[in-house]
């Protein structure tokens, strides 16, 4: 845990910190008198810099569909506060891809010249996901906030995490962003871009201090924390997300395996191992795993609270 101080001291704050916890704050404090819960989704992959003076930077593969589809699914009991990544999937709007943008309009004329109209087999799902999506800005239910790096997200994180301290037991923390476990220290990293007239370039990364640790113990002790473990390989998932729960001792860890993520994912806990997958008829009837997921998770979460 003094690793995960001392990375906190070394490491910056991210540029439009102080507004972003100021809005988190007040997000907060709304539902401190309410009794409806709070979960904090944290989605997408996180950037590690090469370059103080960034040019290049590793990234992973993570676009943020879980995160975001979770979200809605959420919205039956929690309100959300949505800790996403700069330009990934977003609640509702995942549901309107850019590239198919302009196939879903049409121009029309009528006495008044020419109208933008959408085409009509698409006008039914449009106008569900844009009231769905203007109740939930509507009613307050819902916070986004952004970050592009490992230290950004970070920051954010403990940020987050300590505000929805308040909140006991009605806090809920589901760690779906997929985070770098390797960075460059800014004292190890040039300042300026790295010239390939210097010859090939050999990188040396530092290990990330585990955060979850101080998370569960510290910042937000009386929380329903579910963080998820990815693996590409089957034979280690089970192993790791018992280990990482051994370590943590946080309420549980949802294991997934890369190629097949979207259909079926491990829930882990002290007493037990249990799989969630889409059936066949599922996936004909555009069944989101997410919603298995979270439908789940709500009545956990519930239970947790009742203890
Ligand atoms: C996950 O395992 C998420 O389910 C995915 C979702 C990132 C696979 P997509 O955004 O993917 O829907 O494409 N997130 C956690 C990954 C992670 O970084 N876990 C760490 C680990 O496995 C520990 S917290 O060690």
């Amino acid at each position: 845990m003094a690793e995960a101080a001392k990375f906190f001291e070394e490491t910056a704050e991210p540029a439009n910190f102080n507004e972003n916890k100021t809005q988190i704050e007040r997000f907060i404090a709304k539902h401190n008198e309410g009794c409806t819960p709070v979960v904090l989704i944290t989605s997408g992959g996180t950037t590690v810099p090469l370059e103080g003076n960034t040019v290049r930077f590793i990234d992973n593969f993570s676009i943020g569909t879980r995160g975001s589809a979770s979200a809605e699914y959420f919205w039956t009991r929690h309100d959300v506060l949505f800790l996403h990544r700069h330009r990934s999937l977003q609640p509702y709007t995942r549901h309107l891809p850019q590239s198919q943008l302009l196939d879903i309009l049409e121009v029309k004329n009528d006495d008044e010249g020419q109208k933008l109209c959408v085409k009509n087999e698409k006008t039914a799902k449009l106008l569900d996901i844009i009231h769905k999506y203007q109740s939930v800005q509507k009613e307050g239910r819902l916070l986004m906030v952004e970050f592009t790096s490992l230290v950004d997200y970070l920051h954010l994180l403990r940020a987050s995490s300590l505000i929805m301290s308040s909140l006991g037991k009605n806090a809920f923390l589901y760690l779906a962003a997929a985070v770098s476990d390797f960075y460059i220290p800014k004292n190890k990293m040039p300042q300026h871009k790295i010239q390939s007239s210097n010859g090939p370039l050999q990188l040396s990364l530092e290990l990330v201090p585990k955060m979850l640790e101080a998370l569960v113990k510290n910042w937000v002790s009386s929380a329903y924390v579910v963080s998820f473990k990815l693996e590409t390989d089957p034979n280690l998932l089970i192993v790791k997300a018992q280990q990482s729960l051994e370590k943590y001792e946080h309420q549980l860890v949802i294991g997934n395996i890369l190629d097949t993520r979207k259909f079926e994912v491990v829930f882990v806990t002290n007493s037990e191992t249990d799989w969630i997958k889409l059936e066949e008829n599922d996936l004909q009837n555009g069944i989101e795993i997410e919603s298995k997921i979270v439908k789940s998770l709500v009545e956990r979460h519930r239970q947790f609270c009742c203890e």
